[in-house]
């Protein structure tokens, strides 16, 4: 049957109408039940081995076009829509996005399950239902202001099970209810995304903005994901939120493996658990207890077969994003658990006797990371630099009783969402010059490579660009109602906002600029920066540099002698979708974090896919590009993870001396509180950044900043060069294949799930 003949159908069964009659919302809702059945008549992924990827956070984002894409009938609908007078791409705004995620880790964890069921591989995903996703991000008085941020309708791709599991919280029980996403590989079968809800959550408990009742988890258990650093109060629900995900979890893997006859003692030959940073952790001791207090299993037969079942994967190195939950904490939310996590604890300390590898310290923290890394199998870091880090200092006292569980996977992104959805003009671009293999082996875009003197082709890639960046302009211009110029270089940084990522030190090179213009010293192409970013609603210097960013945009487009050289653009509510626009628009990808802080980044890697040139630190995924592209394709600068490792133990790094020491520095950090800046911006918070950045700058942002301003304006110079710069965005393409996630999924599987 065709597409249309099938659409038809739905559009007469769900409105006893027409396509041509539907409105954009009718029609959107036919087109996504009509996905959803073809989906599910794809038939489950099978195995004897099944990965349950268990996260507190999976960033899909809108699914409706990625589902088309997998199912191979994107360009089948997009003609017979417009033979109606539709548009897809109408349609596609209508969708709601799912923001169930803060950032990189729940994107990747949304890139993993996409690759999981392309490679054919037998996978769910287990999380939570959050009824409001991350927070939508308004501007007011260009502060930040958080509102709400739903995405269920009465039809969305979430399909209601008939599994529901007691959940107790000590004497407290509570039923869940388990609500199932299909996600469909590549011209494959699909697996499923498990989110686990209870039917009591009451959404008008919010009350203005964010805010509401935290007492009665009942009616607030799976209200709200949780921004990523959250106050005291936010921090028991999280407990509570943490233990009803794994405690579901471990009862759905269980369920499957009696469903299938499996023995429970050879769960670890059916059975794999990624725990997805520590946010999963107690999956471990929860199905300790299971196994011991409901399958007859002996405490040493539980441990290990579990410890054979998980695997652990770490996504930082910061030392306060490390989750060390109370004792108390515990003890109040899920005292069950706290015998067991006292008998792993009692383990390890006849064992070992360094403070710095027990589980429950001097304290009365319980570190989550340690029960991963004494009781899993296997420990992974996201980028090689990462891991290293985490083996030779972070986790070195782990690495050396453990040297066998430590192992790297290089992050990666899927390919379906950020090429050939998010930029099909360069997607149909590349499959003319080397074909279509690169879809499904993205190692084969190195092919592009023997084209490096295909003028004709370097000629059409630099008009995609441009006509992406004209796509873009129009898209800001309708919803920022900023007027920016697609002939000037598009300079973007997109992701959260913290200050180890270092927007102020973009924002302080952007004052530079300004200076330099002020003082008659024109740039030789027009620049345009573009921000996107969310701040924790409780980390107070990051809305700061929020504001400042926002005071800038007012200064710097006003100003009749600098506003034709640069632009200021910081976007509202920067999301995946945004993200879709932005990254194909993108001529240079800011990637400055603080060397040894980000430990992989993954923006980087769809700009770079998407034929933008990366200026970047030595950190994270930016040193493994560094390697593919060589020296001459992108932009390094700033001090290497191992002088930074090295100012922190020594804490020999001075702001206040860099400030002193040069004009440049001390011209651009005093113009946050300038006259000017004062009058376009709040005193408070001006005075507060611009302190914190003399007397403290933790994050070494002054370190770097005379480096990263020589870097950058070589680069504006280069991109004069056109054969060169073309030359450029080619080689980034063509190096992008290793960062599939394909790539890294089948690594995954190879060294740690072994599925068949
Ligand atoms: C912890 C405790 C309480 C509340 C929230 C949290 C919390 C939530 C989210 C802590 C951390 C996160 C998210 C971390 C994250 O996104 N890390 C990023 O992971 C990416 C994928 O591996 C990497 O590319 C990035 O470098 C890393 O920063």
């Amino acid at each position: 049957m065709s597409v249309k003949t099938n659409l038809e159908a739905v559009a007469q069964k769900m409105y006893g109408k027409a396509i041509k009659e539907l409105d954009d919302r009718q029609l959107y809702f036919a087109v996504l039940n009509m996905t959803k059945d073809m989906m599910s008549g794809k038939g489950q992924i099978k195995g004897t081995k099944k990965v349950y990827y268990i996260s507190a956070e999976f960033l899909i984002g809108k699914l409706l076009s990625n589902n088309l894409i997998n199912l191979g009938i994107y360009d089948e609908l997009e003609q017979a829509l417009k033979e109606e007078g539709k548009s897809l791409s109408v349609i596609e705004e209508i969708e709601p996005e799912p923001s169930l995620g803060n950032g990189g880790l729940g994107r990747l964890a949304a890139c993993f399950l996409d690759s999981i069921a392309s490679l054919g591989l037998a996978g769910d995903g287990i999380g939570l239902n959050y009824h409001f996703g991350l927070f939508k991000q308004v501007f007011k008085d260009r502060q930040q202001t958080a509102e709400k941020n739903g995405w269920i309708e009465e039809q969305s791709w979430l399909t209601k099970t008939d599994i529901s599991f007691p959940v107790y919280f000590g004497n407290r029980k509570v039923m869940s209810r388990l609500y199932d996403i299909d996600v469909v590989g590549y011209e494959q079968g699909v697996n499923k995304l498990h989110l686990f809800d209870i039917e009591t959550v009451d959404e008008s408990i919010v009350e203005d903005g964010i805010d509401f009742n935290k007492e009665n988890i009942e009616k607030n258990l799976t209200l709200f994901l949780y921004p990523d650093d959250s106050d005291e109060a936010g921090q028991q629900l999280r407990i509570y939120q943490q233990y009803f995900m794994v405690c579901n979890g471990a009862q759905l893997i269980l369920k499957e493996m009696k469903d299938n006859g499996y023995d429970l003692h050879k769960l670890n030959e059916h059975a794999v658990i990624q725990i997805n940073d520590t946010h999963p952790t107690m999956v471990i001791p929860e199905l300790i207890r299971i196994l011991t207090e409901q399958e007859g299993f002996s405490m040493d037969e539980a441990i290990d077969v579990v410890s054979k079942t998980c695997a652990y994967t770490n996504h930082t190195i910061l030392a306060e994003a490390l989750e060390k939950w109370p004792v108390e904490y515990l003890e109040k939310v899920v005292p069950q658990l706290m015998p067991i996590i006292k008998e792993l604890d009692r383990r390890v300390a006849v064992k070992h006797s360094e403070e710095a590898v027990q589980i429950i310290d001097k304290n009365e923290r319980v570190h989550m990371a340690h029960i991963d890394i004494h009781y899993g199998f296997s420990v992974n870091g996201v980028a090689a630099i990462h891991t290293e880090i985490l083996k030779n200092s972070e986790l070195n006292h782990f690495y050396k009783l453990y040297p066998e569980k430590f192992n790297n996977k290089t992050n990666g992104i899927t390919f379906r969402r950020w090429l050939l959805s998010c930029n099909r003009e360069l997607a149909a671009c590349i499959s003319n010059a080397i074909g279509d293999g690169y879809k499904k082996d993205a190692a084969e875009l190195e092919k592009l490579m023997q084209h490096i003197d295909d003028e004709a082709l370097l000629s059409e890639i630099k008009v995609i660009k441009k006509e992406k960046k004209a796509e873009l302009a129009k898209y800001i211009k309708e919803n920022e109602g900023q007027e920016i110029n697609p002939d000037s270089i598009f300079d973007v940084q997109i992701k959260r906002l913290h200050e180890y990522k270092r927007q102020q030190m973009n924002a302080l090179y952007i004052i530079h600029k300004y200076l330099e213009i002020k003082g008659g010293k024109k740039p030789s192409t027009p620049i345009t920066f573009i921000f996107g970013a969310k701040a924790a609603p409780a980390y107070t210097i990051a809305q700061d540099i929020i504001h400042l960013l926002l005071v800038l945009e007012e200064i710097v487009n006003n100003d009749s002698d600098v506003k034709d050289y640069m632009k200021v653009v910081m976007v509202e509510n920067y999301n995946v979708s945004y993200a879709e626009k932005l990254i194909p628009a993108c001529d240079i990808s800011e990637q400055i974090s603080l060397a040894s802080k980000e430990a992989s980044g993954t923006g980087n890697m769809k700009f770079m896919l998407n034929g933008a040139v990366t200026l970047g630190t030595s950190d994270g995924a930016n040193v493994e590009i560094h390697e593919l592209v060589g020296d001459d394709n992108i932009y390094i600068f700033g001090e290497k993870s191992e002088q930074v490792i090295e100012h922190y133990a020594k804490a020999d790094y001075v702001a206040k001396d860099y400030y002193k020491n040069s004009k440049v520095i001390r011209e651009a950090i005093d113009f946050i509180t300038s006259k000017s800046a004062l009058l376009a911006g709040n005193k408070e918070r001006l005075v507060r950044l611009q302190k914190e950045l003399i007397n403290k700058d933790w994050f070494m942002t002054l370190l770097d900043l005379e480096d990263y301003i020589a870097a950058k304006d070589r680069m504006f110079e280069d991109y004069r060069n056109e054969e060169k710069w073309k030359r450029m965005m080619l080689v980034n393409i063509a190096k992008a294949g290793f960062f599939s996630s394909d790539r890294t999924i089948a690594e995954y599987n190879r060294d740690i799930w072994k599925l068949n």
